[in-house]
């Protein structure tokens, strides 16, 4: 263990010779600001390799106008620091984009972070040394770093995807994604403007895009369900009773399944079980509350199909209800599984196609062929537009891992050992590389979570295993291969006891062409926590430690 951020060229009692840090991490999103912190806490010394230009990841670069986090602001922030807890104001109930972000760039200049972060800079190839059990990282700016452990904090959503549609280079106007929204902004006023896409990005754009520009006309291929979010502004006497009893708050929040939403009435019946009325009042209050928790009304919804029909019939009602063209609401309704693509909250989404300057075009059954110089053109109808907006999603979970040229012990790389679709131990860890860890990685629960929360038990695990591992005086930890096999299996079974494999959703990989089709998150956060504990107890169970 090195003291200093320095360069150590001091031999090790592992058998490491040389080393430039202890840690290289990979990404300066929540999860590599709080790794860079605890590690340095350890007294590691640590180097952060970040492509864009500041801290924040999925809130740097998602600045598409509308982007909000659909986990509540009192909620969806660092639990690791009680001051900071405090000090902090929310201002919404849900934050914008911009608020998460200035909290991002809040708590690096708080801890100094950027001291250790190289910006603009992108890891573009890791290589396991066997003779000196540590990772050489090769970056974009021609550097090379030796670390004797690898972080990929690089984030569940951080990979963007455009559809395979010929002609996007042709357009001649204004081409976006959600999530590479530029610095600067996007001139909208008096433009004619398209957007493809209506996932979570879409919803929460379209409304506000609405307001700004001239004509708006949505492509959509799926229609979405969405649940109000009812964003409002935070009641201070809210925020200053929860910060009276946060440790309390947080507490109750970590035994939820998804981290979350303790303080939401929760319901162990089934749907089954009750009167309409009472389903129907569930419903309604669930609705008017706002918030992805509208699947928590009942205890079956998301494992039973006809259980989960009545909670789309409460939905197509309310669309029908708002929508005041018959034609559009028809359009607009799903016919899926709610809540088996991710549910999407919204504001005032429905709402919005009883604009005059909103059109919707159904592309399900007339895809768009190609991107012309001057709009795009479906089989049967051509459209033209200035600006035309991607809210196509990502390569969700394992995008930004396989973007990087990962080599591990006897030169497997991580593309072919996860050629199958990705496979590891906890979500954190890949038999084949030492030393080597994703912090919310397929196979964890992540993004069914509130991930900053699971974020921080990642890093927590991690930098105690490093310390462990030290106190030992050992050189590597590597995951057992019949872990692996258990591991996944695991994930599976409780993904197969639910609605989820239903559909084609990001969580399964089905919106990326050639995608092995495989669920990479894992449901239920505390059984998750309490697994990871009992690992370490069992001085890391299913590990090689030598
Ligand atoms: P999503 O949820 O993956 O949504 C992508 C959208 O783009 C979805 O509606 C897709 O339709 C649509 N899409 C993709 N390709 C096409 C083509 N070729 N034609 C028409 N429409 C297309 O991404 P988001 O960015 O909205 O959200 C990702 C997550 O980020 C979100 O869940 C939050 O957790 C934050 P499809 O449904 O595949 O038919």
């Amino acid at each position: 263990m090195s003291n200093s951020s320095s360069k150590s060229s001091e031999g090790f009692s592992n058998g490491l010779t040389s080393s430039d840090v202890d840690v290289v991490v990979v990404g300066a999103g929540f999860a590599g600001m709080y790794m860079l912190h605890r590690l340095r806490m350890c007294g590691y010394s640590v180097r952060v390799f970040e492509a864009g230009t500041d801290v924040g990841g999925t809130w740097y670069w998602n600045r598409y106008p509308g982007a909000r986090c659909d986990v509540e602001s009192l909620e969806y922030s660092y639990s690791f620091d009680a001051d900071l807890e405090q000090d902090w104001e929310w201002t919404e109930r849900y934050s914008s984009q911009p608020e998460i972000l200035a909290y991002a760039k809040h708590v690096a200049d708080r801890f100094d972070l950027r001291s250790d972060i190289s910006f603009e800079t992108r890891v573009e190839t890791a290589d396991f040394d066997e003779s000196t059990n540590s990772w050489r990282i090769q970056t974009s700016d021609g550097g090379a770093t030796v670390s004797r452990f690898f972080v990929m904090a690089t984030g569940c959503l951080s990979s963007t995807t455009l559809p395979d549609i010929p002609g996007i280079e042709d357009f001649e106007g204004t081409t976006i994604h959600t999530g590479q929204w530029p610095k600067e902004g996007v001139q909208l006023k008096d433009k004619r403007v398209a957007i493809i896409g209506t996932g979570s990005s879409g919803v929460q754009a379209i409304p506000v895009l609405a307001e700004e520009c001239k004509e708006l006309t949505v492509f959509q291929r799926t229609p979405q369900y969405t649940i109000p979010a009812r964003n409002e502004p935070l009641e201070t006497a809210r925020q200053v009773d929860v910060k009276s009893r946060y440790r309390e708050f947080r507490e109750a929040n970590f035994a939820m399944p998804q981290a979350l939403g303790s303080e939401i009435p929760k319901f162990n019946d089934s749907i089954h079980d009750v009167s309409e009325e009472e389903r129907l009042r569930r419903f309604e209050n669930a609705w008017e509350r706002g918030g992805t928790l509208f699947m928590s009304s009942f205890n079956d919804v998301l494992v039973d199909e006809s259980a989960n029909e009545y909670a789309q019939d409460f939905v197509r009602e309310k669309i029908s209800e708002i929508v005041e063209d018959p034609e559009v609401a028809a359009k607009l309704t799903p016919e899926h599984i709610i809540g088996c693509k991710r549910l999407v909250i919204d504001t005032d989404y429905f709402a919005t196609f009883n604009r005059p300057n909103v059109q919707l075009v159904d592309v399900s059954g007339d895809p768009i062929q190609e991107i012309t110089s001057s709009g795009l053109a479906t089989q049967e109808k051509d459209f033209e537009f200035d600006v035309l907006i991607f809210a196509t999603g990502f390569d969700a979970m394992t995008g930004s891992i396989l973007r990087v040229a990962i080599t591990g012990r006897d030169g497997l790389t991580i593309q072919e050992k996860w050629s199958a679709g990705p496979r590891t131990y906890l979500g954190l860890t890949v038999p084949g590389f030492p030393n080597m860890f994703a912090i919310s990685g397929p196979g964890s629960p992540s993004v069914l979570t509130n991930m900053i929360i699971s974020i921080e038990q990642h890093v927590e695990w991690i930098s105690d295993c490093i310390r462990w591992l030290d106190t030992k005086g050992a050189s590597t930890i590597e995951a057992l291969p019949a872990a692996e096999d258990d591991w996944v299996d695991h994930v599976n079974a409780k993904a197969e006891r639910t609605l989820f494999p239903g559909c084609n959703s990001w969580y399964l990989g089905a919106n990326v062409p050639g995608k092995t089709r495989v669920f990479m998150p894992l449901l239920g956060f505390p059984g998750y926590v309490r697994r990871c504990n009992q690992v370490a107890e069992n001085d890391y169970e299913g590990f090689v430690v030598q």
